[in-house]
């Protein structure tokens, strides 16, 4: 039987406003209790991982959208076969001067997904440096995608590709990681970034809600809400696009 996923519900909510109400049209969850996968977004500034996450929380796109502040929080769950996954997306934010915070949202991390732009050869190179710096000090069980975001602008507006795709396909191979091309703007590939890191979680190292498990050091079930930072200004950003009403047509 093939693998399917499907959006079940999803938000976007600051610290401390209420969960959102689950949208009607979409499949309800199956009895039992959702498996929490905590995954963290890593990558260069403006490579596109809010922009990524909004697509795949909301179904929506921001032209212009504004540089993340320490990090966002934001949950979607999908359906995978008989299982639900939910989701606990840290969205961390690409300027050097946040970087120190890193390690307290890849911590515990079943998931990563590293970002580069297709279109700027350097946010690969940073890209790399991420995926080492996983490899050393994250979960040794986390499952980490690669992600060349803005592949709109290479396929339709013109712009010359500077990341060639195969040699970040064979890079990926080498390091043991999925690899996908995205375009936040369009939506292409991006649900599929989510269904196939969720295909590859290790369940059975994992408890339903998460619950902390002595081999993957998983997070509790509020194991990510709780590790929240302020960032180098002091500031946290809890929340995307204002705390956008989340939407039913994510194409999870
Ligand atoms: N053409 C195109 N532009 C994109 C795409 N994804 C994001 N952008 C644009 O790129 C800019 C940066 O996007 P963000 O999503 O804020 O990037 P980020 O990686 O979260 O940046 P930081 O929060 O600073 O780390 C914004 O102007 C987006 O509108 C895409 O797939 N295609
Ligand atoms: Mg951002």
């Amino acid at each position: 039987m093939t693998s399917r996923t499907s959006n079940v519900s999803s938000s976007s909510r600051g610290r401390d406003e209420p969960a959102r109400p689950a949208p009607t049209s979409v499949a309800p969850a199956p009895p039992g209790k959702p498996f929490q996968v905590k995954l963290v977004l890593l990558g260069e500034a403006a490579v596109g991982k809010s922009s990524l996450v909004l697509r795949f929380v909301n179904n929506e796109y921001q032209d212009n959208k504004e540089p993340t502040i320490g990090a966002a929080f934001l949950t979607q769950k999908c359906r995978l076969d008989d299982k639900v996954v939910k989701f606990e997306i840290w969205d961390t934010a690409g300027q050097e001067r946040f970087h120190s915070l890193a390690p307290m949202y890849y911590r515990n991390a079943q998931a990563a997904v590293v970002v580069y732009d297709v279109t700027k050869a350097p946010s690969l190179d940073r890209a790399k440096s991420w995926v080492k710096e996983l490899h050393r000090q994250a979960n040794p069980n986390i499952v980490i995608a690669l992600v060349g975001n803005k592949l709109d602008l290479v396929v339709s507006s013109g712009v010359p590709r500077a990341v060639d795709a195969e040699e970040a396909r064979v890079y990926a191979e080498e390091m043991g990681l999925l690899w996908f091309e995205t375009s936040a703007k369009t939506g292409e590939g991006v649900s599929e970034v989510f269904t196939e890191i969720a295909k590859k979680i290790p369940f059975d190292l994992l408890t339903p809600r998460g619950r902390p498990n002595a081999i993957t050091g998983a997070a509790g079930a509020n194991g990510g809400q709780n590790s929240v930072a302020a960032g180098a200004d002091g500031r946290v950003d809890l929340g995307i696009a204002g705390g956008a009403q989340a939407q039913s047509g994510c194409a999870c």
